[in-house]
């Protein structure tokens, strides 16, 4: 059975904006702005990363079905994936970019499509690319041709797969990436340009929400706030550029360095500007990986202790630097092994800590294996349970209370008028469906979803409990 979850607190929220960007000013934290559909209705993004698979199949496809899509819906009722794509794949050679890659890229998009998922592409790297050693041993993401260690040492005998990160020919690669060198101005260029081809491909595919610029980006010799208003910034405000030349409307969201920051230090990311016509729809999408669990450590004594203070730094710092970037945020990545103790306790705080700021989440991630919802066999491990959970897919206004309880969910919003709130409800808590207050459902058995009609104005305060 589900444990009674988090108290939202109580926001006093002010409707700024009509049209397509839900906005709010606020006394108590929470996100100044929220993602929003076509219709102008906050969406509550749920699911997970599909999926690490991606990093090392020859042609950077996930291993994944559209059966798997169907089943991942039917069991947890997601309405979101944070889907990874390849530098290497998009642009094989310089300048090149590859259109078979971009079709297999869509028709996977095309099975969440169907059902309802939104859908935030991610340029994934980790270690810059397969090529830091000869035989591919670690890495993905960048092209072999974009890769120059300079003949510097990459050692292959780590335990974990994040010390790479300081091997002097890793940090190599990204010196010249980041053009620290002098050496190699055209790389990031380069990087734009795989992207604007992206945004070309994908800019009237209404399942696509957003683009993830770049997966954990890693400053090299160039660490912190020097980095992030540096290099980092530079290449945001370049890809931007590029985007928005071909594409008006989809979100970008700019991840901070991830070392540190991933652990609740602050960033230091400074606003970019979004040339786009209309509200800017840039936001940050942070990760959330507490050290001790990093190391990985279960969610328990000291280490209990340490990962929940991270939770509280880390939401405080977020808070901040979304402020300062102006947009919302989506947390891309949070994870850890579910055979762990306290596992299951940390992943349904971090959904808490999703539904308190109305922010988007994607867990890390959909691969079977122990950290996944899945086994290696296809049997349900833990995780199921924890990710099916009640939650508003979509929210006719500004939410300012989002609050899964036990057999009880709490919607609060000023109505904008934007269309019905949708609510997506879990057979074990809801076996038939919801009965609401504060506004008439209908309910769909098929997708466990109520769609509730609210008035156009005005405060609304959804209470939904078992039918
Ligand atoms: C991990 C995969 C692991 C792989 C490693 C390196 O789970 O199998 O060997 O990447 O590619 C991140 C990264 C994400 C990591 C994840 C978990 O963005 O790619 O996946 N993680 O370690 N940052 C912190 C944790």
């Amino acid at each position: 059975m589900k444990r009674a979850r988090l108290l939202a607190g109580a926001l006093t929220l002010v409707v700024l904006a009509t049209g397509a960007v839900a906005a709010a000013t606020r006394q108590a934290p929470g996100p100044a702005r929220f993602v929003t559909d076509e219709r102008g209705r906050t969406l509550l993004l749920h699911g997970f990363n599909t999926a690490s698979s991606a990093k090392s199949t020859s042609d950077a496809m996930p291993e994944l079905t559209e059966a798997d899509v169907e089943r991942e819906y039917r069991d947890m009722g997601t309405n979101f994936v944070r889907f990874l794509l390849q530098w290497r794949a998009v642009e094989p050679r310089p300048g090149v970019y590859d259109s078979e890659y971009l079709d297999k890229v869509a028709e996977r998009i095309s099975w969440y499509a169907e059902r309802g998922y939104h859908v935030l592409l991610d340029m994934h790297q980790d270690l810059w690319g397969p090529g830091i050693t000869p035989t591919a041993v670690a890495g993905n993401g960048a092209p072999a041709w974009a890769t120059h260690l300079d003949g510097l040492p990459v050692a292959q005998d780590h335990w974990t797969w994040e010390m790479y990160y300081l091997e002097p020919g890793v940090i190599r690669a990204f010196d010249h990436f980041w053009n620290t060198t002098g050496e190699h101005p055209e790389l990031m260029e380069h990087y734009a340009g795989a992207w604007r081809a992206v945004a070309e491909r994908f800019k009237d595919e209404p399942a696509v929400l957003g683009y993830d610029l770049m997966n954990e980006p890693w400053g090299g010799s160039v660490q912190g706030a020097a980095f992030e208003s540096g290099p980092l910034a530079e290449l945001y405000r370049r890809c931007v550029e590029r985007i928005r030349a071909v594409d008006n409307d989809t979100w970008i969201f700019l991840e901070p360095q991830a070392v540190g920051v991933n652990w609740g230090l602050p960033s230091a990311l400074p606003a970019i500007a979004d040339p786009r016509e209309g509200e800017p729809r840039i936001g940050l999408a942070p990760h959330l990986y507490p050290l001790p669990l990093d190391l990985g450590e279960g969610y328990e004594g000291g280490s209990r202790e340490w990962t929940d203070r991270t939770l509280g730094w880390w939401k405080e710092n977020t808070l901040r630097a979304a402020d300062r970037i102006g947009g919302p945020i989506i947390l891309g990545e949070f994870g850890l092994d579910m055979t762990k103790p306290g596992a299951e306790d940390l992943v349904e705080r971090v959904l808490d800590l999703g539904d308190e700021l109305g922010m988007g989440r994607a867990y890390w991630s959909r691969d079977p294996g122990p950290w996944g919802p899945y086994s290696e066999k296809g049997e349900p491990g833990p995780l199921v349970a924890v990710m099916n959970r009640a939650y508003p897919r979509a929210i006719g206004g500004v939410p300012y209370r989002i609050e899964a309880g036990e057999r009880r969910l709490t919607v609060g919003f000023e109505a904008n008028g934007s269309g019905p709130t949708e609510i997506y409800l879990p057979a074990d808590e809801y076996p038939n469906g919801g009965k609401v207050t504060g506004g008439t459902g209908v309910w769909d058995a098929a997708r466990r979803v109520l769609t509730v009609q609210t008035p156009a104005q005005g405060r609304v305060e959804l209470v939904v409990t078992p039918a």
